[in-house]
């Protein structure tokens, strides 16, 4: 079962798990009516929301699910405007899933994200460090964190989670998220060849393309219990970091005649917060992490991608 699976990452995990799998060994599950999305029409697909815990039990037993991808999320940008939701969804949507995994003997994979660092981090972030997040989307996923390796320790759930950078991607739209702008520009350019970004132009994030990122979550799920360590709750994973101005530069250079400004908003004080860069160190030794798209394949990848 994939939850969230209309959002930025479902979309094509749920497409890359129905390859690897077949088409009706995943139920993609989501809050939202999109009849004409390709994980409603290209396989099974039940509406469910992560906070009744009592339908997805019933969903759990009567689909017959081994392993959850839990997606369903609230993300930064639209977590501060309504922080209550971003706890109750991420929180205790993280819960209904870890629960139903205790009872009925689950495989986890539930993401974290680069927002668990604070500004006191090191700019180059490393796995262990004090996570003292500003964001209440930050506080969520290392509450998720926690949850996550309680469960691993108190009931032995085999629970994994990767502490994602901003995801660029084409095939769905990014979720209401600080590193939207990564994606928005690819389609500004080719629409009306101009962005106005709403970070400055010196803003520099960890990032990745989403054939990384779906690699990456596969090749965590698949690895051997006893490679995984303790960074479980959270691994950090390593694509590609740059600034907004040379992202706008690549594309730039790409697409004649673009331009981009740069007029931050309250989006600023959440990247401000967030680290240049992250040590991966551990994903590489546990299991085999290494990324294949630089910014340069990256920008190519986005502009075929949106083009055709
Ligand atoms: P998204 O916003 O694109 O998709 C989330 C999906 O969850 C949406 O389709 C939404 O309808 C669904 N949802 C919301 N409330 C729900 C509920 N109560 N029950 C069931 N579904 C519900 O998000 P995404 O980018 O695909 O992110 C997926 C996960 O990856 C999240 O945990 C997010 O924090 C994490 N992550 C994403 C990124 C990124 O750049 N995309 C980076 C780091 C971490
Ligand atoms: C966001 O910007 O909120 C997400 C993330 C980095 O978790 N893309």
């Amino acid at each position: 079962m994939v939850t969230g699976a209309l959002g930025q990452i479902g979309t094509e995990l749920t497409e890359e798990l129905r390859k690897k799998h077949g088409t009706h060994q995943v139920l993609a599950t989501d809050v939202r009516d999109l009849p004409d999305h390709p994980c409603v029409t290209g396989g099974p697909f039940r509406y469910l929301s992560v906070i009744d815990a009592d339908d997805f039990d019933r969903v759990i037993t009567e689909e017959d699910i081994g392993t959850v991808y839990h997606l369903a999320a609230i993300l930064s940008a639209t977590g501060e405007k309504n922080p209550e939701l971003c706890e109750r969804i991420n929180v205790g949507g993280t819960i209904t899933v870890l629960e139903a995994a205790r009872k009925h003997n689950l495989r986890v994979f539930a993401p974290s994200s680069i927002a668990v660092f604070g500004p006191d981090a090191p700019k180059h972030a490393p796995q262990i460090c004090p996570l003292n997040p500003t964001t209440m989307y930050g506080r969520t996923k290392v509450t998720g964190e926690r949850l996550a390796m309680n469960y691993w320790k108190q009931y032995g759930v085999d629970v994994r989670g990767i502490r994602y950078p901003g995801l660029i991607s084409y095939k769905a739209p990014a979720g209401g998220g600080t590193t939207d702008y990564a994606v928005e520009i690819f389609h500004s350019a080719l629409e009306t060849g101009h962005y106005d970004c709403f970070v400055s132009s010196d803003t520099r994030l960890p990032m990745m393309y989403m054939s990384d990122a779906i690699r990456a979550t596969i090749s965590l799920m698949e690895t051997p219990l006893d490679r995984i360590g303790d960074a479980r709750g959270g691994y950090n994973v390593s694509g590609v970091s740059f600034t907004a101005s040379e992202l706008a530069d690549a594309v730039a250079s790409r697409v004649s005649g673009f331009t981009c400004d740069f007029n931050p908003d309250i989006r600023q004080k959440y990247a401000d917060s967030w680290p240049d860069s992250i040590d991966d160190q551990s994903s590489r030794e546990d299991w085999g992490w290494s990324p294949e798209y630089d910014l340069d394949a990256l920008c190519d990848a986005m502009i075929n991608g949106i083009r055709d």
